[in-house]
């Protein structure tokens, strides 16, 4: 029995890369806030969910899987990204299961709901098991800004592609497996259709306070505005809108912020408060996080959203371990991926010797939330072939021009 089960799972294992090949022929199908929200409606079928996912589900797995293959070999060896792949495969061959089960079969809709939570759950250290990949690469090769350029890239797709799928499993897991949310019963899914912005500011600045209390035995104070150009002032202000992305988001800024405030005015009794300011337009729901903490370098801006950049090995025993606060690795990387997964942006406005403005920009519309989704194409395998050729722009010379030599001789 063992032995039967032995050569069917490597028969079905042999049959990936064909599958990996017809997937990823398909692009994947963003889906728009009002979609998401029509499948967790009062008609709401588990049946139409059940034969979409098991046909987008593979298509998403395929096209980063193809991407994950076009990774620099010293990198796809290792054993983290390895480890990774293979949870790829395994998932991807447990949706595949159920291409032929019948979906008015109520027992199969209750199987893939199971199915998709082992998956999910499967997939939970993703990110520092590929951050310990990097690591493992960096120890061999030193960093060179082509694999940086190469590495950001995939990440950045490979990450957006993680919180689409994740957030696909997680609406059908939510939504059908037959119990009401109790602590939030006006949500479909993970979705809040009145996210209230001022709410989760709130909450994530009463998180990240916690820590700084708890680390640095003070913390600054919060000073929350919020704007609105409608006419009709409806106040508190709501988007359609993921919450725990958004609270994601802005517990990373709000750490970043009082770290930074508070490591500026070490030797003073009062600290400048953190100015949230939250603003509704037509098109945009904008979210300005503001610190008095001294600023960053431009030039080390482009440094807080680099992965390669971010990942630090783990302190050694006996280490002195690094604070709390200190925006752990890829807190700011993955925050600005949550706010482009719905079409929006984060940006970092800094000023040297005076202090940071992080900006969120959301979708204010939900007809214009729609999910950003890499697509593995051309133009895509273009990108994995960038090589090590000469910039277009002069290397700036630091030593002092030596005019003398275009002195005319007498
Ligand atoms: N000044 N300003 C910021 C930081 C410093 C800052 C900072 C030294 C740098 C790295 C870090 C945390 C803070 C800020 C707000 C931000 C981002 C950076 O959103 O005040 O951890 C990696």
């Amino acid at each position: 029995m063992k032995f039967v089960r032995f050569i069917m799972k490597n028969a079905a294992l042999a049959s990936v890369p064909k599958h990996i090949e017809h997937f990823s022929k398909f692009s994947p199908s963003p889906l728009s806030m009002k979609q998401f929200l029509d499948f967790g409606s009062i008609n709401a079928c588990e049946k139409t969910s059940f034969v979409f996912l098991r046909q987008e589900l593979p298509v998403r797995l395929s096209n980063i899987m193809k991407e994950i293959n076009l990774l620099p070999n010293r990198l796809l060896t290792t054993p983290s990204v390895q480890m990774v792949q293979s949870w790829y495969i395994q998932s991807l061959m447990e949706i595949l299961e159920f291409l032929d089960k019948n979906p008015d079969n109520f027992k199969v809709l209750g199987e893939f709901v199971d199915a998709l939570v082992t998956i999910r759950n499967r997939h939970n250290d993703v990110v520092p098991t590929m951050a310990q990949g990097i690591i493992e690469y960096k120890e061999t090769f030193p960093q060179d800004p082509v694999t940086n350029q190469n590495i950001q890239y995939f990440l950045d797709r490979f990450y957006m592609s993680r919180i689409s799928i994740r957030m696909l499993i997680n609406q059908h897991t939510l939504i059908f497996d037959g119990t009401l949310n109790p602590v939030h019963p006006n949500t479909i899914g993970s979705i809040d259709p009145h996210c209230e912005i001022a709410d989760v500011v709130q909450d994530a600045f009463h998180s990240a306070k916690m820590l700084c209390d708890q680390y640095y035995l003070r913390s600054p104070d919060l000073i929350l505005q919020e704007m609105c150009s409608k006419k009709k002032k409806n106040l508190p202000m709501s988007i359609v809108y993921v919450p725990s992305h958004l609270y994601h988001m802005l517990f990373e800024l709000f750490k970043n912020a009082m770290r930074a405030t508070i490591e500026t005015h070490d030797n003073s009794n009062t600290l400048p408060p953190i100015q949230v300011m939250v603003s509704l337009g037509d098109e945009d729901m904008s979210i300005k996080v503001s610190d008095k903490g001294g600023g960053v370098p431009f030039r080390r801006i482009e440094n807080l959203f680099s992965y390669m950049f971010s990942t630090a090995p783990a302190p050694q025993i006996g280490e002195r371990t690094r604070p709390p606060l200190a925006g752990f690795g890829y807190g700011l990387p993955i925050s600005r991926l949550y706010a482009q997964y719905f079409q929006g942006d984060l940006q970092l406005y800094s000023m040297e010797g005076h202090g940071t403005d992080a900006v969120i920009y959301l979708k204010a519309l939900s007809t214009d939330s729609i999910e950003r989704l890499p697509v593995y194409n051309k133009t895509a395998l273009k990108n994995y072939k960038v090589s090590q050729e000469a910039d277009d722009w002069c290397i700036p010379s630091k030593e002092p021009l030596d005019l003398s030599i275009y002195k005319v001789p007498k």
